[in-house]
């Protein structure tokens, strides 16, 4: 039994990187192990679920799902706490979050996999993550099937013809008001990390590593890109600040992609609800279509755990503000 926490997964994964940069703020004693053919039989140990990352404990519990996970080690390690200090900021960070892993990530998978050359450098750095001894020959071939797998797979996420420039306009939206917003602070709730960053920064730095969306990135976003570097390593530089100071450019990202965020959600979870197999819903008369099946669920949880969130703050009457304003209000409340 090790005396410290084990993280099992990939630099490819946002949601693994994103549990190994809280460790690494935290400071908790941890090692990183890269899920490969190699640590495979280790990692299905703790794998309830085949997905990454996965947190084994120096108790030998086995922690899956990063926002459980970052959940469990606060409860275990409070400071330094990665919560704002006002009700409405910790709600404001806890929403950021989900829109980071269940929007964000769209944004992020379907850049990866819609083009051939972000296919191409997706495919070839999981095949030199997973088996880094397997000749070139194998390598090459794996690459393929990976590709030719992960290609198909746009329905998870909703990317597909009808999707796609939806979803490439909400990134370079989504990135400008977030550029603006990181002007003159390291991070998103001020001078030291919050849930929010954890959960956002994933997505985004994995979009860097590729090559359509890291072009983007590379041209004319310096807070992003400076946000992207320190969240590798990120460190307390000072306090959360106000949240007076931080609406003027926290707002319109509320009232931009996390509100169609939130609009899609709903939609989403009604969808499901009814039995349909397809879900239509406008969104600011844009129309999105995709196939609702099972990965589809999982966004239906994670709604409901967000209005439990909500729900205990409910009352809070800067936060309702706040939420009104910028159309996030009817979504939560619901
Ligand atoms: N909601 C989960 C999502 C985890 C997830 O989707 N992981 C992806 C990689 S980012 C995965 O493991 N896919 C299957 C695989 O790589 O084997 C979390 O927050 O941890």
């Amino acid at each position: 039994m090790s005396d410290r926490y084990r993280i099992f997964g990939a630099e490819v994964s946002p949601y693994s990187v994103k549990v190994r940069s809280y460790f690494r703020y935290k400071g908790i004693p941890h090692e990183w192990i890269v899920r490969s053919m190699a640590t495979m039989s280790e990692y299905q140990k703790y794998a309830k679920l085949p997905i990454i990352p996965a947190v084994a404990t120096p108790q030998d519990e086995a922690l899956q799902d990063s926002t459980p996970i970052l959940e469990a080690m606060e409860a275990r390690f409070p400071e330094p706490s990665i919560h704002p200090p006002t009700a409405a900021g910790r709600f404001l960070s806890e929403l950021i979050e989900e829109f980071a892993d269940e929007w964000g990530n769209k944004w992020m998978f379907h850049f990866r996999w819609a083009r051939p050359a972000d296919q191409e450098s997706a495919a070839a750095r999981i095949v030199a993550s997973m088996m880094p001894d397997a000749s070139e020959e194998e390598q090459a071939k794996m690459a393929d099937g990976i590709r030719e797998r992960m290609v198909s797979r746009g329905w998870v996420v909703g990317s597909n013809e009808k999707t796609a420039a939806f979803l490439e306009d909400s990134f370079r939206n989504g990135v400008d008001l977030l550029e603006r917003h990181l002007a003159g602070r390291s991070y998103l709730f001020g001078d030291r990390p919050a849930l929010a960053d954890f959960g956002l920064w994933g997505q985004i730095y994995n979009a860097w590593t590729d090559p359509t969306p890291g072009a983007i990135l590379e041209q004319g976003y310096p807070n992003t890109r400076g946000w992207i570097d320190r969240m590798l390593e990120p460190k307390q530089e000072g306090e959360f600040a106000d949240l007076d100071g931080l609406l003027p450019t926290l707002e319109p990202l509320l009232r931009g992609e996390v509100r169609l965020f939130l609009a899609w959600s709903d939609a989403n979870a009604k969808a499901l609800e009814s039995g349909a197999e397809e879900m239509t819903v406008d969104l600011d008369g844009k129309t999105w279509w995709q196939t609702v099946g099972g990965p589809q669920k999982y966004h239906a949880k994670t709604l409901k755990e967000l209005r439990r969130k909500f729900a205990e703050h409910g009352d809070d009457a800067e936060l309702r503000a706040i939420l009104d304003r910028t159309g996030c209000l009817e979504f939560l409340a619901a």
